[in-house]
């Protein structure tokens, strides 16, 4: 039976071995829900990049850019980081390279692996879906914040084990501490998490509608994953071939 762990940060990713196993990379609020959105409103591939000149210069190949710091759009991108500035015609057909404080990073600092998923709420089946199929060990990479822990990403992984808990077996107490947090919050995720630091400093910034959104589970059926050097959905892949 193959196994699911977490990893709470990107910064404690040297304790895990990503070879040979998959990892679901996860920015719940707000960078993997927006991928997710954008892959749903018919983007074509998003490339993930770490620093904000290397995302800058993809507008020379008629990229779409999208950059965020801090919760902010950074200034001179064409998008930010709400799920609803891709819910619109001209995402389709896109390229869209995008840098975010956190979870872009996640991505990319997960290249060891066998395969990389894109998981949030809103693809939280499709995922799930996947990873039965590929019966790899899995490793839940969560974005957190500038290298500390954060709940909405935990509680994701919770949700996570929960629906894979028949067939994959709990590596260690980071499987399953989040799993609890999740049978906590699942009733009502939006109170849950009102005390959280993320969710405090979205409100600051008046991005409400943000944090509902991204918190519905089973929304699309979308599945991005990590192939040469870009995020494709695999749903729409396999429809190709
Ligand atoms: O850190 C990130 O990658 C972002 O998702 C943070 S924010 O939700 O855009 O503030």
């Amino acid at each position: 039976m193959p196994s699911i762990d977490v990893c709470y940060s990107p910064e404690l990713l040297h304790l895990y071995e990503l070879e040979g196993k998959a990892v679901v990379a996860v920015d719940v609020l707000r960078a993997t829900s927006t991928m997710v959105t954008a892959f749903a409103h018919g983007a074509t591939d998003i490339i993930p990049v770490m620093q904000l000149e290397e995302c800058r210069a993809y507008a020379q190949q008629g990229c779409l850019t999208a950059a965020e710091r801090n919760g902010i759009k950074a200034e001179g991108f064409d998008l930010g980081n709400s799920p609803f500035a891709y819910m619109h015609a001209g995402i389709k057909g896109k390229t869209i390279a995008i840098t975010t404080t956190n979870g872009t990073r996640a991505i990319r600092l997960s290249e060891a692996a066998k395969e990389i998923v894109v998981g949030s709420f809103l693809n939280l089946q499709a995922v799930a879906d996947h990873l039965e199929e590929l019966q790899l060990d899995v490793i839940v990479v969560c974005a957190g914040w500038k290298g500390k822990f954060n709940l909405e990403d935990t509680l994701y992984a919770g949700a996570l084990a929960e629906r894979l808990q028949a067939k994959f077996a709990f590596e260690n107490d980071a499987t399953l501490a989040s799993l609890y947090l999740y049978h906590a919050a699942k009733e009502d995720m939006v109170t849950f998490l009102r005390q959280s630091s993320h969710v405090q400093r979205l409100e600051n910034l008046e991005i409400h509608k943000d944090i509902e959104f991204c918190l519905q589970h089973d929304v699309y059926d979308v599945l991005p994953v990590w192939k040469q050097n870009r995020l494709v959905d695999l749903r729409v892949e396999e429809f190709k071939s």
